[in-house]
């Protein structure tokens, strides 16, 4: 493989507050709020959290990462489980799949209270529909109340509040997550009690995002091939009927060679992989995403796992 050099550590500015955000009249909720996972999503929509007056308990893998938080006025705690027993409510935001069902299930993970006395838990992690029903079955089980939160948007939308939100599952925990909500969706879905519905339309969203990043890559990279400016070509796009906030960005972002993560790479391979999975039972044919999953994965393997999911477009020079 060629050695291709990690991304920027990302650092959070805590003093740094979205003027957007700011504007907001939010009254936050006198509940303590847990949450496990501050990686890119995760940080900034727990800066958005106490920006907005909320409390705040936060755990993270890589301990360091919490030190921030801490000096920002939220309470560390050392295990998952710690987490659950300071909080009402406890949110994660994790990688994939297997970490969402490592903290719950896993050692010290949010399981190990053995009774949640109907605290709330809400998985925020773009997982599949099976994962998620799995992980609301353990904490109905312990006697705790499940939502399932997809969160569509990027990190800069997280930043100013301008997420928009699937949710589904134990309504009581939706309605006592509306402050939270509201500092960091500008529009938020309750899409009924059933689990997994949420999950399906953010798969199905983050399937069009994927198809149509592949698509731009190539348009891009064959413009390159011709020696035509690719600032112009996304100067023309942005007058099109085609443009779209995504497209632009990310357009621009592959025209500057700036894969800073805001969206990684190697989630959005994982999300088209588990959007094949779902086709895959139901017999649903799906060709084009097969191919952009390969594509990824492609990329993945030179290197840019931890990039920008815009990187995808160094594959399509080759
Ligand atoms: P990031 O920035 O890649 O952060 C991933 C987070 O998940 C980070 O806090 C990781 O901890 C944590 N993680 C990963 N694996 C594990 C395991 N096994 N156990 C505990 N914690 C883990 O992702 P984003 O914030 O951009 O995205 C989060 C989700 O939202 C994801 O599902 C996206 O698809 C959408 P670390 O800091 O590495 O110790």
């Amino acid at each position: 493989r060629p050695v291709v050099s990690r991304p920027e550590a990302q650092t959070i500015d805590m003093n740094a507050r979205s003027q957007t955000l700011a504007e907001r009249d939010i009254t936050p909720s006198q509940l303590t709020f847990g949450f496990l996972g501050l990686g890119i999503m995760g940080s900034t929509i727990v800066k958005d959290l106490l920006c907005t007056g909320h409390k705040v308990v936060v755990w993270n893998r890589t301990m360091s990462k919490c030190t921030p938080f801490a000096e920002a006025g939220a309470d560390v705690k050392g295990t998952p489980m710690d987490v659950v027993e300071a909080s009402d409510v406890i949110f994660c935001c994790v990688s994939d799949p297997k970490a969402s069902k490592d903290l719950v299930f896993g050692n010290c993970g949010v399981l190990g209270v053995k009774e949640m006395n109907g605290k709330a838990y809400v998985e925020m992690s773009t997982i599949d529909p099976e994962t998620s029903q799995d992980i609301a079955e353990g904490i109905q089980s312990a006697g705790g109340r499940y939502l399932e939160v997809q969160i569509h948007g990027t990190r800069q939308e997280a930043e100013d509040g301008m997420l928009i939100i699937l949710a589904g599952g134990d309504r009581s925990v939706f309605e006592d997550c509306h402050s939270c909500f509201k500092t960091i969706a500008k529009n938020t879905f309750f899409l009924g009690a059933e689990v997994g519905n949420a999950c399906k339309v953010n798969l199905i969203l983050q399937t069009i995002v994927g198809v149509s990043l592949v698509g731009l890559a190539e348009a891009l990279a064959l413009a390159d091939r011709f020696s035509i400016s690719l600032k112009d070509i996304i100067d023309i796009f942005e007058l099109t009927s085609m443009k779209s906030q995504l497209l632009l960005a990310k357009g621009k972002e592959m025209a500057k060679g700036d894969f800073n993560p805001q969206q990684p790479l190697s989630h959005m391979q994982k999300d088209l992989r588990l959007v094949l999975s779902m086709a895959e039972n139901l017999d649903q044919s799906m060709p084009v995403t097969a191919i952009t999953n390969e594509v990824f994965k492609h990329t993945k393997r030179l290197g840019y796992s931890e990039h920008d999911s815009s990187a995808v477009f160094v594959r399509s020079r080759f």
